[in-house]
């Protein structure tokens, strides 16, 4: 590619691809509300809230690929969920069907089907289940995909990211860890493939424990190598395990199944 643009960039999993995903592209192109730095020679920085359209189309212009990391990336109160994840969102999607559908990957996140219980195990055609305002984001976020992969041919990745930290940080985690090696092994594939469509992918390693099955997107040949399990000691060392009537214990997107709306 010669420009992909990585929005969300000066957030966790930004940072993580701002260093990851250079050779990539000629440019990544980094953008946020939040600090930057200082631009490489090989990256434009761009601030943008994601709910202003015009400034998110100037954005887009010129990207052959897009990682939509950017928004709120927990549950948070409606008003903020609102701008980043649903007007932004469109906003993006717009931008990029003014500007040749650059392919995109979009952070959707295990909480668009966290009320599911944690003996269900699911595939990409099992209904969502969101575990609150922001898990509904997401689902709206994978329908808008769709739509614009049916009606003007923008390819999406839908990824429903696990838990993509250093190290699995609970023990639910152990079934929802996703390696930062992992994920770049994905977003690699995702973009070399020739066809890609709209596909839902469970973005998590190869756990010992999991809940979900990534066999209708084998096509992609992404094979995730890492096992939270090897850090089952150091979470239990760390922590004693839940409770069975644990919340953590029982809904694949835990704690937030059951934390209430954020009104401010
Ligand atoms: P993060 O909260 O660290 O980063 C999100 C970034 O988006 C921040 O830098 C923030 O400044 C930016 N942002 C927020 N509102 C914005 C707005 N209105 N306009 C422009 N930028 C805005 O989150 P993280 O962990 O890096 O996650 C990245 C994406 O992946 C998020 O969309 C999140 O929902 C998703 N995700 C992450 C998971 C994880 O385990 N890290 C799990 C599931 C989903
Ligand atoms: C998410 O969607 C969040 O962005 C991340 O911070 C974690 O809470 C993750 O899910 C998780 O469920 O572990």
């Amino acid at each position: 590619m010669k420009r992909l643009l990585i929005t969300g960039a000066a957030g966790g999993l930004g940072k993580m691809a701002r260093e990851r995903l250079s050779h990539m592209a000629d440019f990544l192109r980094l953008s946020d509300i939040d600090d930057l730095g200082e631009a490489a020679p090989n990256e434009e920085i761009v601030y943008c809230d994601l709910g202003d359209k015009a400034v998110v189309e100037a954005m887009v212009a010129g990207c052959d690929g897009i990682v939509h990391f950017g928004g709120i990336s927990i549950e948070k109160p409606w008003d903020l969920i609102m701008n980043a994840n649903i007007n932004g969102v469109f906003n993006l999607y717009e931008a990029a069907r003014k500007n040749g559908n650059p392919r995109i990957i979009f952070a959707s996140s295990n909480h668009a089907i966290g009320f599911h219980d944690q003996t269900t195990k699911l595939d990409a055609s099992s209904p969502t289940r969101p575990d609150g305002l922001y898990g509904v984001s997401k689902c709206f976020g994978e329908s808008m995909a769709s739509m614009y992969h049916d009606k003007f041919g923008v390819e999406t990745a839908c990824v429903r990211i696990g838990s993509c930290f250093p190290e699995p940080r609970n023990h639910r985690m152990l079934a929802t860890w996703l390696s930062a090696d992992d994920f770049v092994r994905l977003i690699e594939r995702v973009f070399a493939i020739s066809r890609l469509g709209c596909p839902i992918i469970y973005g998590a390693s190869d756990n010992t424990m999991s809940w979900w099955d990534n066999g209708q997107v084998s096509y992609l040949g992404w094979k995730p190598q890492d096992n939270g399990e090897i850090y089952r000691a150091k979470v239990d060392a760390a922590m004693a395990q839940p409770g069975a009537d644990s919340a953590d214990m029982i809904y694949q997107g835990g704690f937030f199944a059951t934390d209430g709306i954020h009104e401010s």
